[in-house]
């Protein structure tokens, strides 16, 4: 059968797409029934209903594997989505995905409960076929295009892509955990691995603290700044590019689940089931693929010790464990199976009656009819992994339960757990514990259970899979990256606010007028910038202002400014508004406190050997670095108590070895209000790229414009991507002063 034959539609293959999602599994498969059959059926997870809409709506493109090797298909187009396959060998699926995805990645990113295989030949095969992704990612995504990368089978996607295509907006989503430093810094390619992931612009994870050990990874291995999610990664010639690094909680169609969970079929399916199982009292469920990260033998023991002690018995209490066969050729899941069966049987044998069983095991997968009513007959949902990205298991059970009632008992391991905490949460290790827990749940009165139950149902409604991707690609395409060049909205904006009236265009320096490098000497406008200014100097109506958080001095030497600029520094607290000196923007109130301050702390330090004063210009600092550690912190507590006492309102800063005192905490945004009151401007435009600068766009007003340049939340209601786009931005400025002015004198003549 020739591929286009096998292709429902076939596309184009040098289609390009503006949005093209890449994961090791494409969200169809090709099947073979056993008449030899060949066909395609859709595989409809979480992930596929959650972008379905979108890549619908904006022409978007799925690469991945169709589930089958040695076999070529061309693109083509299911439900609305365009398909292009990915070919691997049944070699490359050995080590690729079953050696280094499977038994490499998956044992050490789920905190070495299986330990790691570490073979080269294995690595290899993962560069090469990452590689293979890349390349199709790349040929199917248009000028600018957003690609989402997912899973840890793919990690070095992301930077395979930016070089071949530094035009792409990048994200990537980790499904499962991100190990502490210890444990992933076994991997003999940690180096690789990071900055494959760091070419990302941003890379989401599971938990708060799975992208916390990303990102420690990072400052350990290659020592890059960090600041929060913020992660600086150098790039050529010393510009940094900014990759963040946050937690995004993937989780369900929590409404289709609860749909189904209210067909009347599904509800008699339920019925069924308890009656099938002997009704008992109480219906205990676990769910899980066949995994050792899931715990399943935890649970198996502590049932066991539950009706073994005569906590419950059999006619009163039955487990059903679904465990879905999963990655079958793998080692350790091999001995596994073995494991939970021999278990199973045990138990079975020592406790089952004729008319009731103990564990009622299957090792299924089910369609989701059955799951669904299975969690509909379930009074106590059990979820024990020792360690689990998400578990969507946990969010199913509640999404069902319309009802309200139902008890989920959680593993605090799993990272549901972060928002599930009305959960009756466990610690899978503790089987004493999770005894415990299995039996409270069993006895929790009704009422508590409703309670519970509509707090658990809450969250995972608020927050189903649809805000998930939203909110990711939200934070990729608007705040994490920002595709170059200047976005319409911007271009109107611009034409409304800054055309007419007197016009402040205020500019921050550093990341705005010139790229972040290592050195801040080194720092300097891109090119364009200068004759910008001077066009925007030229207008009348028009003043240019430089606002940084940099020493005055430092920002003359690195900004080389046009005599007539307006300049502010250390945030605000020192300025040249059209005067020669440099003034300080102290009241004499400050100067008067400024000169008690000096007199305290030159007291102090003179006392101590090792410690100095640097003057700042709204404050001092004392610097102890040379001192004994006792010295140090004998000055540093003599100092403040003695300032707490005669100047009680100073700002205190404490650094490493050193403690800093300032009459005033000044802020871009005070910065700004002053320009305003100095020009008079009706309007004012301000750029700026950090956190201080959120400070000046806070006060901006009606009338006023606020652009964020590059990442991260923001304020500013406009956003561009970096310094380069700023010259042609103050050269639109200009521009439409200009033409506001023709039209003027035109309608005046
Ligand atoms: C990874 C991470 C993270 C299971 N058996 C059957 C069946 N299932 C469905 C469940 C659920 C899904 O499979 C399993 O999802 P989990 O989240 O529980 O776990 P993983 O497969 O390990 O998934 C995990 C997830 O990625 C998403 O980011 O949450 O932490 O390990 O939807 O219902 N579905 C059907 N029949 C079965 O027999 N129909």
């Amino acid at each position: 059968m020739s591929p286009a034959a096998e292709s429902p539609q076939s596309t184009d293959p040098k289609a390009t797409y503006s949005l093209v999602v890449v994961s090791n599994r494409l969200p169809v498969d090709f099947e073979v029934t056993e008449d030899g059959t060949e066909s395609w059926r859709t595989s409809p997870g979480g992930l596929v209903t959650a972008l379905q809409p979108l890549m619908r709506s904006s022409d978007g493109a799925w690469v991945g594997w169709p589930g089958v090797a040695d076999r070529s298909f061309a693109p083509f187009v299911n439900d609305g989505i365009s398909i292009v396959p990915v070919r691997l060998s049944g070699a490359e699926l050995e080590d690729y995905y079953e050696g280094f995805s499977n038994d490499t990645i998956w044992p050490l990113y789920h905190d070495v409960i299986a330990p790691p295989s570490f073979h080269r030949e294995w690595w290899e095969a993962y560069v090469r076929v990452n590689r293979r992704f890349a390349e199709e990612a790349a040929a199917a995504a248009s000028t600018g295009a957003t690609v989402w990368v997912h899973d840890y089978q793919l990690q070095l996607v992301p930077r395979m892509l930016r070089e071949a295509r530094p035009d792409l907006v990048i994200g990537f989503f980790n499904h499962i955990p991100f190990p502490p430093y210890g444990i992933y810094a076994q991997l003999p390619w940690r180096k690789q691995i990071l900055d494959g992931l760091l070419g990302a612009d941003l890379i989401g994870f599971q938990r708060a603290a799975d992208a916390g050990n990303f990102t420690r990874a990072v400052r350990r291995l290659y020592g890059y700044p960090t600041r929060g999610v913020a992660i600086d990664v150098p790039g050529h010639s010393g510009v940094h590019r900014r990759v963040v690094a946050k937690h995004f909680p993937i989780s369900i169609d929590a409404r289709s689940y609860e749909e189904l969970a209210r067909r009347p079929e599904v509800q008699e399916r339920a019925r069924q089931i308890r009656e099938d199982l002997g009704n008992p009292k109480t219906i205990l469920l676990g769910v899980d693929r066949l995994d050792y990260t899931k715990g399943i033998a935890h649970r198996i023991k502590a049932f066991g010790e539950l009706l073994e002690d005569g906590s419950v018995s059999v006619e009163d209490v039955t487990l059903v464990q679904v465990a879905s066969p999963s990655r079958e050729r793998v080692g350790p899941y091999i001995a596994l199976r073995d494991e939970i069966e021999l278990a199973v049987g045990r138990l079975n044998g020592d406790y089952s009656t004729i008319s009731h069983t103990a564990i009622s095991y299957h090792h299924h997968g089910y369609p989701r009819e059955e799951m669904v009513a299975l969690y509909l007959a379930a009074d106590v949902m059990l979820v024990t992994a020792l360690r689990d990205g998400m578990n969507l298991v946990a969010k199913e059970y509640v999404a069902v339960r319309f009802d309200r009632d139902g008890v989920l008992v959680l593993s605090e391991f799993a990272g549901a757990a972060d928002e599930l905490k009305q959960a009756v949460l466990i610690n899978p290790h503790d089987i004493d514990g999770l005894k415990a827990a299995i039996l409270r749940a069993i006895a929790m009165p009704r009422q508590e259970r409703l309670r519970r139950m509509r707090a658990l149902r809450r969250k995972v409604f608020d927050n189903d899979v649809a805000a998930w991707s939203t909110s990711f690609l939200r934070t990729l395409t608007e705040g994490a990256a920002v595709r170059p060049g200047i976005p319409d909205v911007l271009a109107t904006a611009l034409r409304d606010v800054t055309s007419t009236g007197t016009l402040l265009v205020a500019l921050d320096f550093d990341g705005t007028l010139a790229p972040h490098v290592d050195n801040p000497e080194d720092a300097r406008a891109v090119n364009g910038t200068h004759d910008a200014v001077q066009r925007l100097l030229d207008q009348d109506g028009v003043r240019v202002a430089f606002v940084s958080g940099r020493a005055l001095v430092s920002l003359q030497h690195v900004s080389q400014p046009q005599s007539d600029v307006l300049l502010t520094g250390s945030h605000g607290i020192e300025v040249q508004l059209d005067t020669p000196e440099i003034e300080l923007d102290l009241v004499a109130a400050e100067l008067e406190q400024l000169d008690t301050l000096a007199q305290v702390l030159e007291r102090v330090s003179g006392g101590v050997a090792g410690t100095w004063i640097e003057r700042k210009p709204a404050g001092l600092a004392l610097h102890t670095r040379l001192a004994t550690p006792l010295a140090a912190q004998s000055a540093q507590k003599e100092a403040r108590e003695q300032l707490s006492v005669l100047l009680p309102g100073l700002t205190v800063r404490e650094g490493k070895n050193v403690i800093e005192f300032a009459v005033r905490s000044s802020t871009k945004g005070d910065a700004l209000e002053r320009l305003r009151l100095h020009t008079g401007a009706d309007h004012v435009f301000y750029a700026g790229d950090d956190l201080t600068d959120e400070d000046a766009f806070a006060v901006l007003g009606e009338g006023d414009l606020g652009l964020k340049i590059g990442a991260g939340a923001s304020l500013a209601g406009y956003r561009v991507r970096g310094p380069d786009e700023v010259p042609l931005v103050l050269g639109m400025i200009a521009d439409f002063r200009d033409a506001a002015a023709e039209t003027t004198s035109q309608a005046g003549a």
